[in-house]
């Protein structure tokens, strides 16, 4: 059984208020990024929370520790609970935004391999390894891998253990299908496939009961 994540990358409040009422009930979390909030500001957080569906903050944050850990306050302030950051700016990077979610009671995943081909130029292979190995010694909660290479994801899977989370991008839209990955991963991550169709609470309604 695993739970399905909403990829809200819409733009404006209005459609993200539209999808997310539609799909309450029918996801576990909202997957919130850059499209979204640079289309209506980080206090659409607010908004959503109204909702109280967890809120994970998807800004695969990539600087030094300082930045991070500056990111980070404001994503937690403003009521997300999670956050999701690359892991190859290095360990000390990595570590910024592990103990910045967890002073916040919140959550780290971390971005071991992505789920478009493009991934296979450098987050693939050894790196990918060896950032699922830093997000486990860096006591992250969880890692993200791609349901479009179902078989890294066991790899990866392999590496961090039964005790760290994955959330699995790739679903739908990318190509994959949730049996793909659904006995691997914790989560689901499901974007255009539900905020695009003519039904979004049935397409998520779906999506949900086929990770059941
Ligand atoms: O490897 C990744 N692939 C990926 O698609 C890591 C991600 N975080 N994502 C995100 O998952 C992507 O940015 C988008 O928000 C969502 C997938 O959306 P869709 O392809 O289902 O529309």
């Amino acid at each position: 059984m695993a739970d399905l994540l909403l990829a809200l990358d819409v733009k404006g409040r209005s459609e993200a208020i539209r999808v997310v009422t539609a799909c309450t009930g029918e996801v576990d979390a909202i997957k919130i990024g850059y499209p979204l909030v640079l289309s209506t500001g980080l206090n659409i957080v607010k908004d959503l929370a109204k909702t109280d569906i967890p809120i994970i903050a998807d800004f695969k944050l990539a600087d030094i520790p300082n930045t991070n850990s500056l990111i980070c306050e404001e994503v937690f302030n403003v009521g997300c609970s999670g956050i999701i950051t690359h892991a190859f700016c290095g360990y000390d990077s990595l570590t910024a935004c592990v103990d910045a979610a967890h002073d916040h009671s919140g959550v780290c995943f971390v971005v071991c391999e992505m789920s478009h081909p493009g991934a296979l130029d450098f987050l693939t292979g050894e790196n990918a390894e060896k950032m699922a190995e830093m997000a486990k010694t860096a006591g992250a909660d969880g890692i993200i891998t791609p349901a479009t290479r179902p078989k890294r994801t066991e790899v990866l899977r392999d590496i961090v253990g039964p005790s760290m989370k994955i959330y699995s991008p790739g679903i739908g839209a990318q190509g994959a299908q949730p049996e793909d990955v659904k006995n691997y991963v914790d989560g689901i991550i499901v974007g255009r496939a539900i905020y695009e169709a003519i039904d979004p609470k049935t397409a998520a309604h779906e999506f949900h009961m086929r990770v059941r």
